[in-house]
């Protein structure tokens, strides 16, 4: 059995009771299977809906009623660690609800331990108000849950099985391809889009290079911020990916986006760092 808790942001294996609910101290569930076993999975929602899905295996969305169990079956084909997803907007928490199917030859728990899928992000304090706007966008690129697609530091590889590349796309480099190819560039935009709302006036008398195509660039990043987008299927048969990009308008304002922009256009340095990405070492809580 799976509960879908939207306050915990978790699938749990364990009973739900009032006692634990109000301690909120669930264990996100572990489901090991042996391969080849077929299991019939209860799920269970408390409080509000939820959908579960399972991609990989084909298991398209299910929805699950408060109060009401739903039911999937489950064939684990073959040894591996899959993903399931909420695919339904339940709460703050909703993007970092995910839970992993762990498939071995024996239906054991393998000797690691399976990647930690929770990251608490949404408990977080919200940025003062007195931050600046890159402190501003770092906090709200968390709090808002940015960090639970995209990863820490907008890294990426946070897999979206049979989309593009398979994983969400990652944002470090999102300075070079707004066209802003060095630190100074980088800084310059910013101040300028942090001064003046009207800085789409003002950036091409600004001395910055490029400046009209770094305008187009970033207006087309930001209106996908606002308006979200659809993930393409890279299989056309296979399953839709689970994850979308969001659209943000209605949970974000213009400023808090530029801010949130702000801080991601500082993260590659524009150029400065060589180490290919293959390199930076996977962190604890992200989801690969
Ligand atoms: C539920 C997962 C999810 C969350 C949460 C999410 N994104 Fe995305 N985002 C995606 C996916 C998937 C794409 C790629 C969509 C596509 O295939 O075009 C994307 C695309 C983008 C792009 C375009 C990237 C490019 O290379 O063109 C930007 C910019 C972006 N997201 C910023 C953000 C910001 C800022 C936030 C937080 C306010 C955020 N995303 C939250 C899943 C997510
Ligand atoms: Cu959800």
């Amino acid at each position: 059995m799976l509960t879908a808790l939207a306050s915990q942001s978790i699938w749990t294996d364990q009973p739900v009771t009032a006692a634990n609910s109000w301690r909120r101290d669930f264990r996100p569930a572990s489901l090991v299977l042996r391969t080849g076993e077929t299991v019939r999975l209860r799920l269970e929602s408390p409080d509000v809906v939820h959908s579960f899905a399972l991609p990989e295996l084909g298991i398209d969305a299910v929805t699950v009623q408060p109060g009401r169990p739903s039911w999937v079956t489950v064939t684990a084909p073959m040894p591996g660690t899959f993903v399931y997803y909420c695919t339904i907007v339940c709460g703050d928490g909703h993007f970092a609800m995910r839970g992993l199917l762990v498939v071995t030859d024996d239906g054991l728990a393998p000797g690691h331990a399976p990647p930690r899928l929770v990251r608490e992000y949404w408990r977080e304090p919200a940025p003062g108000a007195g931050a600046g706007a890159l402190e501003r966008g770092r906090a709200l690129f968390r709090k808002s849950g940015c960090v639970a697609c995209h990863g820490e530091g907008g890294r990426g590889g946070i897999r979206n099985p049979n989309s593009m590349n398979a994983t969400v796309p990652e944002l470090e480099t999102l300075a070079r391809r707004t066209f802003l190819f060095t630190p100074a560039d980088v800084a310059r935009f910013r101040a300028i889009v942090d001064a003046s709302p009207a800085w789409e006036a003002l950036l091409p008398g600004s001395g910055l290079p490029l400046a009209a195509a770094v305008t187009r660039q970033y207006l087309a990043t930001r209106q996908v911020v606002l308006d979200g987008r659809r993930s393409s299927r890279l299989d056309p048969g296979g399953p839709q990916p689970a994850l979308d990009m969001p659209a943000w308008e209605v949970r974000l304002d213009g400023p808090s986006v530029d801010a949130i922009l702000s801080y991601l256009l500082t993260l590659d340095g524009a150029g400065a760092r060589t180490a290919p990405l293959a390199t930076v070492p996977a962190r604890e809580g992200d989801m690969r």
